[in-house]
């Protein structure tokens, strides 16, 4: 197979000082995002926010590629150019999430197994023909009583293998995130024995199936103390945990490492990712594909922005009701935010920071 396409891809997308937005929430999440705004989630508001994240100003500097989700690589912007074609003329790379989702695990309480490999042949060549140049599949892990089992660790690597191969072979990048989730009470030291088993077995699961480890990217949590654990780990501790598990684990033909943030507010994932870089000496280039850490701040723009337009509606005597209530136009809610000053500074390493920073302004 030739994979320089898939090799220069992958290389884009970790290129210095730059990371991934992951913006590929699904029906069910994007509602609970919006409903956290008092925003309905129909069609159209779900378009004009991804309308404002995608047309946010220079977003190319900090932001390689952005994971779209079904709905969205189908989308428009307000002036009719396809997402596809707004992301491309910032220069970011479009990206699509090609599973159907984690669903409970027949046999095994409390563990996930993600769907969506029967007819993913098909839909690749369809996402790589509106314009997808990556893709993502997330695998969920939960630790709990007696859980992860190896079975379900197992099945889950064997399908991120299989959908990685499909990807290949349909020249998209595929992005492989297993996520072992930090929601629980459990300790540092079993987020990372859990960690280091699950990116074990998904390794092994590449290799035999042949997958090219130069046109990949893993996307995995960072190791951390459980959520509810009252005794929690400090960032360099964090930092150090995480990079000693990928080293003794991810190989070094893997181009990058694309962190989620798993449910850290942006300032923790940005402080982790930070201390991660600070170490340094690492085979592979270590950025950021966050979904909420990056978003966070874009919401929060939006609510307030909201609640002005919602009381002059009030005032001018019309029916203030979430029917009769329109966001505002969009725009570059990120211009004046932290979102892109956290990416520039701090989230790469300080080195990198001000090395982008000198260049840009
Ligand atoms: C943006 O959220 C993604 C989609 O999640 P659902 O399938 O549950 O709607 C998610 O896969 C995301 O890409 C990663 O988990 C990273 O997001 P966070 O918020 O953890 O950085």
């Amino acid at each position: 197979m030739k994979t320089d396409n898939l090799e220069s891809v992958a290389r884009k997308l970790v290129a210095p000082g730059k990371g991934i937005l992951a913006a590929d929430e699904s029906s069910g999440t994007i509602e609970k995002r919006l409903k956290s705004i008092n925003v309905p989630s129909n069609e159209e508001n779900r378009r004009m926010y991804r309308e404002i994240l995608f047309t946010t100003k220079d977003a190319g500097e900090f932001i390689s590629g952005v994971i779209l989700f079904d709905e969205t690589i189908r989308q428009k912007t307000r002036d009719g150019r396809s997402f596809v074609e707004v992301l491309e003329q910032q220069g970011i790379v479009p990206g699509i999430k090609v599973d159907k989702g984690a669903t409970a695990m027949a046999n095994f309480r409390g563990e996930k197994i993600t769907e969506g490999l029967d007819g993913l042949r098909e839909r690749l060549t369809e996402y790589r023909k509106l314009g997808a140049r990556f893709a993502k599949w997330r695998a969920v892990i939960t630790i709990g009583d007696g859980i992860p089992t190896r079975t379900c660790i197992d099945s889950n690597a064997e399908a991120l293998a299989r959908y990685a191969a499909l990807c290949q072979e349909g020249d998209l990048v595929p992005i492989v995130e297993p996520e072992v989730l930090m929601d629980g009470t459990h300790t540092i030291e079993r987020h990372f024995e859990v960690t280091e088993q699950t990116l074990r077995s998904v390794f092994d699961s590449l290799a035999e199936h042949r997958v090219v480890l130069e046109g990949i990217l893993l996307k995995p949590n960072m190791v951390l103390s459980g959520k509810e654990n009252p005794k929690q780990a400090s960032v360099q501790e964090a930092a150090e945990a995480t990079v000693r598990c990928l080293k003794r684990v991810v190989p070094a033909a893997v181009p990058g490492i694309v962190f989620l943030s798993g449910g850290q507010t942006d300032q923790q994932a940005t402080e982790h990712l930070n201390a991660m870089n600070r170490i340094g000496d690492l085979p592979w280039q270590l950025s950021f594909s966050y979904g909420r850490a990056l978003q966070a701040p874009v919401l929060k723009a939006w609510k307030r922005q909201s609640i002005t337009v919602r009381g002059a509606t009030a005032k001018r005597g019309l029916a203030n009701t979430p029917k009769r209530w329109k966001p505002r136009k969009p725009h570059n809610v990120w211009r004046g935010n932290r979102a892109p000053m956290f990416v520039r500074h701090a989230s790469l390493g300080d080195a990198q920071g001000r090395r982008n920073n000198g260049r840009r302004r």
